[in-house]
């Protein structure tokens, strides 16, 4: 059986676009490699090199680093950063951009990631990932400047992810739909498993950490409260997934439909996960394969961050799942609103 691996298929992609150099294939390429180690290390993780547990440091997000956290980010940086197609490189886990010197072998692009995602999950053998996205450097000259590093979600070139998981799984888009590659073992090599992928317009599973119930607004309480009622004429009440990795949680989501929400409570009032790293990418795929993305009430697509660690509340997945929700909100925020006029 003829099977199509990842570099073939990144090549004829980049075929389709007439004006192509080859960078981005490169840089697809030297991602799939750091991801090939990855995925070795969290699968041997526990055996020999002691690869778990904490490094003592704080981010800057002020959660602790795990050692494979520190582990991605230095592999991806190390083999993205000499590949010659990046001129930055942004991480969920470095406060600074990482701006290649001029001097230095440099290209076009900027990469941004977050180089193990669901970090909690590490140490009990439950699915992790990685996150990318590349953006073409705008700003004319040799400098990198915030025009760069802050670009509107819709500028993005691709995006993708890659799941460590019973297998890997390594998804990405370049703005012609959303493909799937698993990760043969024995050859080392990625191969299409999943192409074409398209989410369902309706799912049936919601995915939040409901554990947040007292910490949210009571337009987030109403919408969840909504999609547990029973009445089987509008497919409820829908069954709770979550795994608390984003990238397991969306994946899931692609294949199967539903909705993942991770909203603003009162703990993060402008939400938890961050537009670069997390929410820009997977809106990207998510739309790229006849789903959406929004904060509640605005296309995760349309904002231009104002910082490289700009958080959001993020709502994600089934096209029909996800309008619904923002109507929803829209209504209890508009009930509030006229409540809270009648009452004053
Ligand atoms: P991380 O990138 O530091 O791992 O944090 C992001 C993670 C997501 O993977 C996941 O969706 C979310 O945080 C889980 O948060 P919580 O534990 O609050 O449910
Ligand atoms: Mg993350």
């Amino acid at each position: 059986m003829e099977r199509t691996t990842l570099v073939q298929h990144i090549r004829q992609q980049e075929k389709a676009n007439p004006g192509a150099t080859g960078e981005f294939s490169s840089l697809m390429n030297e991602i799939m490699v750091a991801a090939k180690i990855i995925s070795l290390q969290v699968n041997s993780a526990g055996i020999g090199e002691d690869i778990f547990g904490l490094t003592g440091k704080i981010n800057i997000h002020g959660e602790e680093v795990k050692k494979l956290d520190e582990f991605s980010d230095i592999t991806f940086t190390k083999i993205i950063g000499q590949s010659g197609t990046v001129c930055a490189i942004t991480s969920e886990e470095k406060e600074e951009p990482f701006i290649i010197p001029i001097e230095d072998d440099r290209g076009k692009y900027i990469f941004m990631m977050d180089p193990l995602d669901g970090s909690s999950n590490i140490d009990v053998n439950v699915n992790i990932g990685t996150i990318f996205s590349i953006y073409r450097k705008k700003s004319l000259g040799d400098i990198v400047t915030d025009e760069d590093l802050m670009q509107k979600g819709e500028d993005q070139i691709a995006a993708g992810y890659i799941v460590y998981g019973s297998s890997t799984i390594f998804v990405y888009t370049s703005g012609q739909g959303v493909h799937g590659f698993t990760l043969d073992p024995t050859l080392g090599e990625f191969f299409l498993s999943h192409p074409d992928l398209v989410i369902p317009e309706r799912g049936s599973t919601y995915s939040i950490n409901e554990g947040n119930w007292v910490i949210w607004d009571e337009s987030q309480k109403d919408l969840v409260a909504y999609l547990k009622e029973d009445d089987p004429s509008t497919g409820r009440p829908y069954k709770l997934r979550y795994i608390g990795s984003l990238v397991a949680d969306f994946h899931r989501t692609l294949l199967k439909g539903g909705i993942f929400m991770y909203p603003k409570d009162t703990k993060s009032p402008k939400g938890k996960l961050r537009f670069s790293f997390e929410a820009a990418p997977l809106a990207f795929i998510v739309e790229q394969a006849g789903g959406k993305a929004s904060t509640g009430n605005q296309r995760i697509l349309d904002i231009t961050p104002t910082s490289i660690h700009d958080r959001l509340p993020l709502f994600i997945g089934s096209k029909n799942d996800v309008e619904m929700s923002e109507k929803r909100l829209a209504a209890t925020v508009n009930k509030g609103s006229w409540f809270k006029w009648l009452s004053g």
